[in-house]
């Protein structure tokens, strides 16, 4: 059987400044660039950002293969810690701007929609040694003043923008489980930061409203959204998920959509002694500018069962796991390789809670995919990457995501992670994402058999659905083609 999709969905896929284009003439070190520098064995095989994918000198050939592959939008994101010379009066850097420039004008004459995201990850390392990072309401200012600064280069061009990409895991890695410099633990300076990330995003709005003239322009944020199911329907185990779900996903989807956190979440910080320091002003910020989009980046469902230890147990740190533990669910389907579940049926959890609890809200798939190490294992004889997985994990995932487009969700695209292999933090080059392998010894780049099967996919907006796959969760009645999606 096969499913239409809506003539205007995006099909694309996602990639981030720091992940892709090398260190080559940038003026400041992110915190990454910094962390590769005075610790290289934290990466994978000692691989450092420094070349990355090499998009800043090999960007028109890869963007002249995105269109190869059939994407009509891409997602990448401008580098603070490239476009600004002085971050206090927040100058620029003529070199980036030309980049940048070129970046987006190539796009465009190849008929590509750029889709621009502010933040990944990518804090200049000064900010976080000066001021100590997102704990400063200082630097939420400084990163307004960097944004003002993007909307009024290249918002002419630019139609869609994005503030920041995944907050929690800046949260969850750089204050809670040591996976991002500075590697701090510590609960209540966690949960300032994020509702300094609330507050920079917010910010970063109310520069936008103020200076955008273009009419098409909207601005949103890219949430790792994570639906957390119980181990069980005991109420233990139901309040572990419910727990679980106001961290990962409704602390910020609520700041982003609705202008306010919930409120359940903010008196269990209060009665546990970390709520945030927020005055009213800053609330206000919050309230009045909220998203006009969502991306939601999926990847794997969480599991979660009640504490095994007693919620006022003696620990250094306040951590949100005393309410809620990881439950591994026997006969889960696994990515075994990276370790990762495989709960397709989610995407169409996510698209009901936003149709039900956010306005049905328009947004986009903009982050999904498959990590697979070592995929020279599927070579073939024409030296091209066999990764039906791959494909395999990407019907699932749109045969679910139809579902809750039928019922009504309104979904205007797909992204991938990633167009191209590209770096990835401390796990380097480990996993291997994209629907282009990159040798990242020659920088010789190979579409793979994804690819050149994503552009069939893109190019008659018609997903075609294996029958053993329709055995399994059956035929759904759709009629998305009909549906109104914006963009
Ligand atoms: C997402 C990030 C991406 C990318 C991806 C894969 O959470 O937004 O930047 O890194 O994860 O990560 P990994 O290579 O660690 O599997």
């Amino acid at each position: 059987m096969k499913i239409d999709f809506p003539k205007d969905f995006w099909w694309g896929a996602a990639t981030s400044g720091p992940q892709s284009e090398g260190r080559f003439n940038k003026k400041h070190a992110n915190v990454f660039d910094y962390w590769y520098e005075v610790e290289p064995a934290a990466f994978f095989n000692q691989v450092g950002p420094d070349t990355a994918s090499n998009f800043y000198n090999s960007y028109k050939e890869d963007i002249a293969m995105l269109k190869e592959i059939g994407l009509n939008s891409f997602r990448t994101s401008i580098q603070w810690s490239r476009l600004i010379d002085d971050l206090e009066e927040g100058t620029v850097n003529e070199d980036a701007v030309r980049f940048y420039n070129a970046v987006i004008d190539e796009c465009l004459a190849q008929g590509i929609k750029p889709v621009i995201n502010l933040l990944h990850f990518d804090l200049p390392v000064v900010l976080q040694h000066k001021y100590g990072g997102w704990e400063s309401k200082h630097v939420v200012d400084l990163f307004a003043k960097f944004a003002r600064q993007c909307f009024q280069l290249f918002g002419d061009r630019v139609t869609d923008w994005f503030t920041f990409n995944e907050p929690l895991v800046i949260v969850d890695g750089a204050y809670l489980y040591q996976f991002h410099y500075p590697k701090i633990v510590d609960g209540k300076k966690a949960v300032q930061v994020a509702y300094n990330i609330a507050l920079a995003s917010a910010k970063a709005i109310a520069a936008f409203r103020e200076t955008n003239v273009n009419p098409q322009g909207k601005i949103g944020i890219i949430l790792n959204l994570t639906p957390s199911y119980p181990a069980t329907e005991e109420p233990e185990d139901l309040a572990a998920a419910h727990f679980a779900n106001l961290w990962m996903n409704d602390m910020f989807l609520d700041a982003a959509v609705k202008g306010s956190f919930p409120q359940e979440l903010v008196s269990i910080f209060e009665k546990d002694g970390v709520l945030w320091d927020a005055t009213n002003e800053e609330l206000q910020v919050i309230r009045e500018n909220t998203i006009d989009v969502l991306g939601v980046n999926f990847y794997h469902p969480n599991r979660v069962q009640r504490p095994s230890v007693s919620a006022d147990s003696l620990a250094v740190d306040w951590l949100p796991a005393r309410y809620f533990e990881d439950y591994a669910m026997p006969g889960r389907r696994m990515n075994v390789d990276k370790g990762w579940e495989i709960y397709p049926q989610a995407l169409y959890d996510i698209a009901l809670n936003i149709r039900d609890n956010y306005n049905n809200i328009p947004w986009f798939v903009s982050e999904n995919g498959m990590g697979v190490s070592r995929e020279e294992r599927y070579l073939n004889a024409e030296g091209m990457i066999e990764d039906d997985y791959r494909i395999q994990f990407i019907q699932e995932h749109l045969y679910w995501l139809a579902k809750g487009m039928e019922q009504g969700s309104n979904c205007f695209g797909y992204h991938l992670w990633t167009p191209i292999d590209c770096w990835s933090w401390t796990n380097a080059y480990r996993n291997r994402y994209g629907f282009i392998s990159t040798n990242i010894h020659t920088q010789v780049k190979t579409i793979k058999k994804s690819g050149f099967w994503f552009r069939g996919v893109a190019e008659t907006d018609q997903l075609e659905v294996p029958d053993a796959l329709v055995k399994k969760w059956g035929e759904p009645s759709l009629d998305i083609m009909s549906m109104h999606v914006i963009s």
